[in-house]
């Protein structure tokens, strides 16, 4: 083992303020060790992996690298006098209180509420929506610094208990306890070892079941990057500890399975569905006898039992399953399975395939009714049909957005539902099935009083552009009123994966973006994500995923060409597999980008599947242990991509690199090899000037359940980027 090797050659320190240095940093950069020995042969390639050793998150030279690189990313953000400006903006922006859907559980009422500038959202119990409001759980009681964030939880049937999950430093693993709703305090267990599973009460309410991880040796607390496997699933019983708890069914010779249940609407079934990837899943169950104790492993009996298609259990009426499905349906379908026949030629289409439209997901209300949601042209709409018939009985009328949420059970008939868009903040209504004549009420509209700002003074536009290949991709583009379209600077985020559609939807930063530097926003809806089903999902996974990579080109090309920004007022953003897309274009198009950000990344696509969840991503990367997937993946991997600037064409655009240290979704080690493979690119390129800066943050992970305070510094961290880095002309402040 060599001995550490990290040196800041030009300690940004020394940088004198305010006349600090924004570009020409080739020769600060931290020298990371080569290590030329870590070289293996991987099909027919001969890889080099000379930054192997910073996949050690707890080595000494990895710390002195992460110390290293924010020795010189912390200095440039925040040594200028525009950081404190943009922070107290920012933080006046963000400092009005949300609200999010009401939801009905036994005697009370339950809504999240902020005040403003909470850390976390509190849990809020109320007996009638008019009556007074109770504090039922602050999560900012639990931490002095908020990082203790509510991940999940789940009622009872009778709404006597609340199962929930506690995540730390923005980890994903869940720590789970039970709440009594009435006294409104909690069992003495706490059960561990819990992700990637939501607990499913028994209708008893004596118990629930969850899905645990083996325990593991080191740490577990989300900075390790031990694979996760071996997921089983066990059955608690309110009141005992976790060592007490049932293993209900296991599958060790599929290590990579991992399950969602739900007990049947009746109470008589546990539905299991299998995944081994994040795509397609098995559908199992068991019966679950009234009475009887559940102490042992549980019979259970397959009734999809190929990875072609996803299935979601809607409700039943008896033997007869509802499932929402894309198995011959690429825009989703409801289906009714009967257990009791459950060959596929039985199987019975209750609201067929939609021709243009998505169905994204339904729910049961009212006995009788589903309420749907489509996606049409990335924008939702919400109906109501005949749970026995299929026939559509009601539409409900929406503007151009997406509905966030909705409450609502099989046993009542009202539901609530809130709609945000992006210049909506959020707005919830209150429908009774009881009263179909009643419009929807509103019963809570989130108010923005911004000093200055008008929401009227905006436009949303949707336009379709042309990609590579003449795949014609809607994008939304967010700016002020103008008579004349002039070049502002813009803010391009996109995503481009994984089935996920990239909704409007309404954000402070964009907010900040548009109001700050006079600038507009653009939303690609990159193949490779759900926005027209399955088949656009397909369009940018597995072979197709450079189509993700052109649409997003296509995307900086039409935005320049028809006037809305030019190359060095465009900024890219993008988070997880959205950091994947700006760390394959900066390298395949630095051209086109004035600034990038790209956080919490993918970048190591020849090893991603070998940490954590990783393996899980193979439906949309393939498999780097087959050959052609490794092909294709070498092609585009970040790591594996970067390039010597040898012209002013070729020079990267003013990058920052986010990550976090208890990022357990996507491991920083991403981040950090493919900082040190681009910093060490382009050290000795004259036509190198913009930055490269990686910025690490503590006691923080992939994004979820990220305190306020630490949301609006890292807000804070990327507009000064853009100040510093970006064509600026207005500022506004
Ligand atoms: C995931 O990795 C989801 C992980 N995950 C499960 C859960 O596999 O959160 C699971 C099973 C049961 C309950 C909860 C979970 N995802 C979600 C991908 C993208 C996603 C992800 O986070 F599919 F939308 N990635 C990070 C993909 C590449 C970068």
């Amino acid at each position: 083992m060599s001995r550490p090797q990290i040196r800041v050659n030009r300690p940004m320190n020394n940088v004198s303020f305010p006349g600090e240095e924004v570009r020409n940093f080739r020769n600060a950069y931290p020298e990371a060790r080569k290590d030329t020995e870590v070289e293996e042969m991987i099909h027919e390639y001969r890889i080099r992996d000379v930054y192997r050793w910073l996949e050690d998150p707890d080595s000494t030279e990895t710390k002195m690298f992460v110390d290293a690189q924010n020795s010189i990313s912390q200095p440039f953000l925040e040594r200028c006098h525009e950081r404190n400006m943009i922070d107290t903006k920012l933080t006046k922006l963000w400092n009005f209180p949300k609200y999010g859907c009401p939801m009905r559980h036994g005697d009370f009422i339950y809504f999240f509420k902020n005040t403003g500038l909470q850390n976390q959202s509190v849990l809020i119990q109320q007996e009638t929506l008019e009556g007074p409001e109770v504090v039922f759980l602050d999560p900012n009681s639990l931490s002095d610094d908020g990082t203790i964030a509510l991940s999940q939880q789940k009622f009872s049937e009778d709404g006597a208990y609340m199962a929930y999950g506690l995540s730390e430093s923005g980890s994903d693993w869940k720590k789970i306890r039970i709440r009594k709703t009435k006294e409104r305090t909690d069992f003495p267990e706490v059960l561990e070892k819990v992700k990637f599973s939501d607990p499913s009460w028994t209708k008893d309410n004596k118990g629930f079941f969850y899905g645990r991880y083996p325990d593991q040796k080191g740490k577990t607390d989300g900075s390790e990057t031990k694979r996760n496997e071996n997921q089983k699933l066990y059955y608690h019983r309110v009141g005992e500890s976790q060592d007490k708890d049932t293993l209900v069914a296991e599958f060790p010779e599929h290590p990579s399975w991992h399950f969602q249940t739900n007990v049947s609407d009746c109470g008589k079934y546990l539905i299991i569905c299998i995944g081994h990837t994040v795509r397609d899943n098995l559908v199992y169950y068991a019966d679950l006898k009234e009475g009887q104790e559940i102490n042992s492993k549980l019979t259970v009996k397959p009734i999809v039992d190929k990875f072609e298609a996803d299935y979601a259990y809607i409700t039943n009426e008896g033997s007869k399953m509802y499932f929402h499905t894309n198995k011959d349906a690429p825009k989703y379908r409801v289906v009714i399975i009967d257990f009791a026949i459950p060959a596929e030629k039985n199987w019975k289409t209750l609201i067929p395939e939609h021709k243009t439209d998505v169905l994204d997901w339904a729910k049961c209300v009212n006995e009788d009714k589903l309420v749907v949601c489509y996606n049409r042209d990335v924008k939702n709409i919400l109906q109501a049909f005949e749970l026995k018939t299929g026939t559509l009985i009601r539409q409900f009328g929406l503007d151009i957005g997406t509905v966030n949420a909705i409450s609502g059970k099989r046993n009542s008939s009202d539901i609530f539902y809130s709609f945000s868009s992006f210049l909506t903040p959020g707005i919830t209504y209150h429908y009774d099935f009881a009263n179909p004549m009643e419009k929807p009420k509103v019963v809570r509209e989130i108010a923005l009083n911004l000093e200055g700002f008008n929401r009227d003074d905006y436009v949303v536009e949707q336009v379709f552009y042309k990609s590579k290949d003449g795949t014609r991709i809607p994008m939304f583009i967010v700016r002020k009123k103008r008579t004349i379209l002039q070049p502002r600077p813009c803010l391009m985020s996109g995503y481009g994966g994984f089935n996920y559609s990239l909704m409007p939807s309404f954000g402070i930063t964009g907010l900040m973006f548009m109001d700050t530097f006079d600038g507009i926003l653009a939303f690609p809806n990159l193949r490779g994500g759900g926005e027209y089903g399955i088949n656009w999902h397909n369009g940018g996974r597995l072979l197709n995923k450079q189509n993700v990579f052109d649409d997003f080109q296509a995307a900086a090309k039409f935005l320049a060409q028809n006037n809305y920004t030019t190359k060095d007022r465009l900024a890219i953003q993008g988070a997880s597999n959205g950091g994947l897309l700006v760390a394959a274009c900066i390298n395949q198009r630095p051209d086109l980008f004035g600034a990038a950000v790209a956080q919490v990344g993918v970048m190591d696509m020849l090893r991603f599947h070998k940490f954590t969840i990783g393996h899980a991503w193979c439906s949309d990367y393939g498999n780097p242990d087959d050959r052609e997937h490794f092909a294709n993946l070498f092609k585009y991997s970040p790591l594996h991509n970067v390039h010597f600037p040898l012209n002013p064409n070729e020079e990267y655009p003013a990058t920052l690199i986010l990550t976090a240290d208890h990022d357990d979704r996507v491991s920083p080690l991403h981040s950090l090899k493919f900082t040190a493979a681009l910093q060490e690119a382009v050290r000795h390129s004259e036509y190198q000037l913009n930055p490269i800066l990686l910025r690490v943050y503590t006691n923080a992970g992939h994004g979820a359940g990220k305190p306020t305070k630490m949301r609006i510094s890292e807000v804070t961290d990327i507009m000064t980027f853009f100040k510093k880095t970006l064509n600026i002309d207005t500022f506004n402040l």
